[in-house]
């Protein structure tokens, strides 16, 4: 049965506006941002020029489809600023995520953006039940990653207390879970499991502590993992889904109706696309998830490619919500892999690793899941006259490798060094990437 009872929060009642409406509100934002990009972002100027449009050629919601698309290659080769359509003085918050090779990408918000994150955000953590009552800790990484500083300001917005814990030190969350009364969790969906299985080490019951709520997302989880956290825990989960390029966490967020999530459609406008001919497909088709900022006005991103690949559905939810339902997301498009919710490109392991001398470029990177956390070996081959030599220096050639991996892309791997020419040639494309966890 379908529920028609809106809650009271404000900020909650957008996301059941009648639809001719939302669509009506969905248009006047694309054709402002369209032509603040084309005004303001040499970027896009030669982008539209270059396919003859002008702002004035969208007309209505469907024109969307002549607008050109955005790539992660984008923000690279544009790396800073380049896709930036205010003054500097404009912006006050930069963020970072992983690029395909050596360089991050940059994403930059007006305070306006920032209000904007924070009411998705906000959305997305009222949609799950958190009032100003709860009191929430953050597990999500605060630094350039969007996680932490976008749970914690919608969380701030909703009103809840908001303890900046930051990701890992699994133990000392768990004393601030049981002293301080925490009720709220936002974190990965791994980092959760990791934490139940400390949790029943140190002879922590959760399911006696106050904990009734997680929110969690940055990488894919499943349905099992969701009832292994219910179960052992008895909070409720949420999915919480969102990328850097388009803001950070909040960009959809899963209600109590089922599995997926709602797009706060007013600020970001979805579309499902063949992820081979960018051809836009029909409602209910599986495809690449493109996004398009309504109003985000530092770095408009129009028609951006996310790689998620999903479904979308426009069919009222029986949680009475009128915003488009999208299937949890599984997979990519493309070769992108998240390893405890690090997002990292077998390029961009490549480019660092022939950054070291003694290097050659075969190498291949094995993904293992043990117990909930996963693992991440860079096995890579060395020139015959290293793999000869002492082993304290292949041992400093070893380190060298992993500080540079955990610098650059933040994650702890195990680099194990080979034996020139054992690791399988292909004479087609190589596969750079092992991955042992179970789908
Ligand atoms: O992961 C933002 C975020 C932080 C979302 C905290 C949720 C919670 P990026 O590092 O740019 O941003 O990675 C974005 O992560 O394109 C998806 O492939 C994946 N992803 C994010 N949320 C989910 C989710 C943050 N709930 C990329 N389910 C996206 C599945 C997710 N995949």
């Amino acid at each position: 049965m379908e529920n028609t009872a809106k809650p009271s929060n404000p900020l909650s009642q957008k996301d059941f506006m009648e639809r001719p409406q939302l669509e009506a509100l969905q248009f006047e934002r694309l054709q402002k941002i369209v032509k603040h990009a084309y005004e303001h972002s040499p970027f896009y100027t030669k982008a539209f020029d270059a396919k003859g449009l002008k702002p004035e050629d969208i007309r209505c919601l469907a024109d969307i489809v002549k607008l050109p698309f955005t790539q992660k290659t984008d923000l690279r080769d544009n790396y800073p600023y380049g896709l930036n359509a205010v003054p500097r003085s404009e912006i006050v918050r930069l963020h970072a995520s992983s690029g395909t090779t050596g360089k991050p990408i940059v994403v930059s918000y007006t305070r306006g953006d920032l209000e904007t994150w924070s009411e998705t955000a906000a959305r997305c953590f009222l949609m799950g039940g958190v009032t100003e009552e709860d009191i929430a800790v953050i597990g999500y990484g605060y630094s350039l990653f969007t996680g932490g500083m976008g749970a914690h300001q919608g969380m701030e917005r909703v009103g809840a207390t908001v303890i900046p814990q930051g990701g890992g030190n699994t133990e000392k969350l768990c004393m601030l879970i049981q002293d301080l009364g925490v009720t709220t969790i936002c974190c990965t969906p791994s980092f959760f499991i990791h934490l139940m299985e400390v949790a029943e080490k140190l002879g922590i019951d959760l399911r006696k502590s106050t904990l009734r709520h997680g929110f969690f997302g940055a990488e894919p989880w499943t349905d099992e993992m969701r009832q292994r956290m219910e179960q052992g825990t008895g909070i409720k989960t949420h999915d919480i889904f969102g990328l850097s390029e388009i803001m950070g966490p909040g960009v959809a967020g899963g209600c109590d109706g089922r599995p997926g999530m709602h797009i706060f459609e007013d600020h970001y406008f979805p579309e499902i696309v063949d992820p081979q001919t960018g051809e836009q497909l029909p409602p209910g088709c599986e495809g690449e998830l493109v996004l398009t900022t309504l109003d985000k006005w530092a770095m408009p991103l129009l028609r951006y490619r996310t790689h998620d690949i999903t479904r979308l559905t426009y069919e009222r939810c029986s949680c009475g919500r009128t915003l488009v339902h999208m299937d949890p997301i599984r997979r990519r498009s493309d070769d992108m892999l998240i390893v405890r919710g690090v997002n990292l490109f077998p390029s961009q392991v490549e480019a660092l690793l022939l950054q070291v001398k003694g290097i050659v470029p075969h190498y291949e990177l094995v993904v293992t899941r043990e117990g909930a956390m996963d693992d991440l070996e860079v096995r890579v081959e060395v020139t015959p006259e290293l793999f000869g030599d002492q082993v304290s220096v292949l041992e400093s050639l070893r380190k060298e490798i992993s500080l540079k991996i955990k610098s650059m892309i933040g994650i702890n791997a195990k680099i194990t060094l080979v034996e020139p020419g054992s690791i399988a040639r292909s004479a087609g494309k190589t596969k750079h990437v092992i991955d042992k966890r179970q789908k």
